[in-house]
């Protein structure tokens, strides 16, 4: 393999997916690539002054306006230096929730941006807070288990829906368990001709807790299982799925994260991943994902 374009010596976490995640999109993108990234893990961890782990120009905008920095990059690229890929790299936090007014108007405004969330569904870098994205009944610190909690009450917002709405001409979701259809969702972006959306699956070690060394494991079990389902939607229409030959139960997935924990010792726990087990067999359902 090439040079990555994320250099090794970043401060991300051993067993963190985000570098990986980030190393895929940097290997389809290439070198001619202008990113720019909110705040978050991905800032913090790749950019302590002096240094920086970014081979490629990159921009740090606030937590809110990554889509809007991003915008205007695009105009002048259109401009000046028209073969040049524009991407956002945002985590989950300023993708569903901060940022979302202007993600909303770049994907309205139609600029010819890839924008990439790696989806570790909580505010990582500031201690595992919940977001839109974090699933029914993980834990976060701010969502803790207990007598009156079984964790996050809410369901995961569906982003890629949202991005449809908005008539965004070239949607996926992917994993870090699959990279080379990771790469190539990189790559039919980057040639789309107007915005793009791609919703990284990446496991993180310090809110999920799992035991190092098995963060691909965990990723592919999201998929396995119905969680994460792989899809892709070219112009508004369902263009490609990952099947699954045979779906893993839930538990499987559930069982090897600290963040379910409480599912398997409080009594309402079972119900819970049943509940979980039927928000797997309707992605399974609507996606069409077992032949
Ligand atoms: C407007 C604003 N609110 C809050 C913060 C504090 N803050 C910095 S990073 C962060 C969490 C980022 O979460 P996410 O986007 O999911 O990225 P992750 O840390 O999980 O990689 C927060 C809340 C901020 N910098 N600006
Ligand atoms: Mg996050």
């Amino acid at each position: 393999m090439e040079k990555s374009l994320l250099a090794p010596g970043h401060r991300a976490c051993a067993g963190c997916a985000m570098p990986t995640a980030i190393k895929l999109v940097l290997d389809a993108a290439g070198p001619n690539t202008i990113v720019v990234s909110p705040t978050g893990c991905l800032e913090v961890t790749t950019t302590p002054f002096p240094e920086s782990a970014w081979c490629v120009p990159w921009i740090h905008s606030l937590f809110e306006n990554a889509s809007a920095v991003a915008s205007g990059v695009e105009v002048m690229v259109k401009r000046r230096c028209k073969d040049t890929n524009v991407v956002v790299i945002g985590g989950d936090g300023s993708t569903f929730d901060i940022g979302m007014g202007c993600n909303s108007g770049m994907f309205e405004r139609g600029h010819k941006v890839l924008y990439v969330c790696y989806d570790n569904e909580a505010y990582m870098n500031t201690g595992v807070q919940r977001s839109g994205s974090t699933p029914f009944c993980a834990q976060t610190t701010t969502t803790p288990p207990g007598s009156k909690s079984s964790g996050n009450p809410r369901p995961k917002k569906d982003m890629p829906a949202i991005a449809l709405a908005h008539r965004v001409p070239y949607v996926a979701t992917a994993s870090v368990a699959y990279p080379v259809d990771l790469r190539r969702k990189v790559k039919n972006a980057l040639q789309t001709n107007g915005p793009s959306y791609i919703q990284v699956n990446a496991p993180c070690i310090t809110g999920w807790t799992f035991d190092a060394g098995t963060m691909v494991e965990i990723a592919r079990l999201a998929v396995e299982t119905g969680l994460w389902p792989l899809a892709e939607w070219v112009n508004g229409e369902l263009t490609g799925v990952k099947k699954i030959r045979r779906p893993k139960p839930v538990q499987e997935y559930l069982k090897v994260q600290g963040r379910y924990k409480h599912l398997f010792k409080k009594p309402d726990g079972e119900d819970i991943q049943k509940e979980i087990q039927a928000i797997a067999d309707k992605n399974i359902a609507k996606y069409k994902l077992v032949d």
